[in-house]
């Protein structure tokens, strides 16, 4: 056991919170009943943070936390961080990419293909009975469709790869063109203007705020369909759910949401729209993956001996 207090300020799974508690004196924020009184208790001694992808840190609590040397995610997204703050006081920041780059891009293909191919319905269909009396509804041919990635990161670039091949063609949108073979078009509207199938792939933040607004919903138009695999706050919720009522846009596929785990209620009732739980990165082996990463990166800092991999704002 080292001589180091954490606090954790998400619910983890037991394969991460058990070899935490094994090596750190740990403490549990987000179960505790009375959280005041906890950091009453410990505030002073905490060196150590261990939040989720998507938990939000506001700064007050780190204001709590005089002693705090870095904060490790339990995920690749850490839009909840406020980084700039971080680096004002030298707090370390790490999070777990690549471990789920593949899972997750596996999702934004399967919420292509399922807002596509209906396979929801179609499954419906044989266990309802229907098959025996009539043939199922004919859908929409993927290959030689458009996809436009916003976001061409690890995750972005993993999903290209797999639409690319399915036989569909791939134009992307972002900060600077890359050394890749698709196409890059710089203007966000214009994009959605130019593919069936615009795919979110940029990280959350102040940044990417409700940057798929009703402009950008519009452009995409009536042959256009939204995935989100994301961050559910790049998408402005309530023009989505109006673009989807009015027919503004065809579809939209989304594993993400702006305040999970509540979904907007008149997405609930639309066929057109299929929703996930947050389930890009949610299998064994890349949670488990996720999870070594996130102590991991604990380990390098309190042990001193090995690197360290900040996130970039940090780096
Ligand atoms: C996880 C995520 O659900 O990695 C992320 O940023 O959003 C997801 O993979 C989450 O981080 C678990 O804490």
């Amino acid at each position: 056991m080292k001589d180091v207090d954490i606090l954790i300020t998400a619910p983890l799974p037991s394969f991460l919170r058990e070899p935490l508690e094994a090596d750190y004196r740990c403490h549990d924020y987000a179960a505790a009943s009375d959280k005041e009184a906890l950091l009453r208790d410990v505030a002073p001694r905490i060196r150590g943070l261990v939040q989720g992808g998507g938990t939000v840190t506001p700064t007050t609590l780190l204001d709590a936390l005089p002693a705090l040397e870095i904060i490790s995610v339990f995920g690749v997204g850490y839009d909840g961080v406020p980084t700039g703050y971080c680096r004002e006081r030298d707090i370390k920041v790490t999070n777990t990419p690549d471990v789920l780059t593949d899972d997750v891009a596996d999702v934004a293909v399967a919420l292509i293909l399922m807002t596509s191919r209906d396979f929801i319905g179609a499954n419906r269909f044989v266990r309802e009975g229907h098959w025996t009396r009539r043939s199922p509804a004919l859908t929409a041919k993927l290959s030689g469709r458009s996809v436009g990635i916003v976001g061409l990161g690890r995750i972005g670039k993993a999903i290209a790869q797999r639409v690319e091949a399915m036989g569909m063609n791939v134009a992307y949108t972002g900060r600077k063109p890359q050394d890749v073979a698709y196409r890059y078009v710089p203007d966000l509207a214009t994009l959605a203007g130019d593919v069936d199938f615009l795919v979110i792939a940029c990280p959350g933040g102040e940044a990417t705020r409700r940057l798929i607004d009703a402009r950008i919903l519009a452009a995409l138009g009536k042959k256009g369909t939204l995935i989100n695999i994301a961050r559910g706050s790049i998408i402005d919720e309530t023009a989505l759910v109006e673009a989807l009522a009015n027919g503004t846009i065809r579809g939209a596929g989304l594993d993400v949401f702006e305040n999970e785990p509540h979904v907007p209620q008149a997405l609930l009732a639309m066929d057109h729209v299929v929703l996930l739980p947050h389930v890009g990165s949610a299998t064994r082996e890349t949670r488990q993956a996720m999870g070594d990463l996130c102590k991991a990166n604990l380990d390098a800092w309190f042990d001193e001996h090995r690197t360290l991999t900040l996130v970039p704002e940090l780096g």
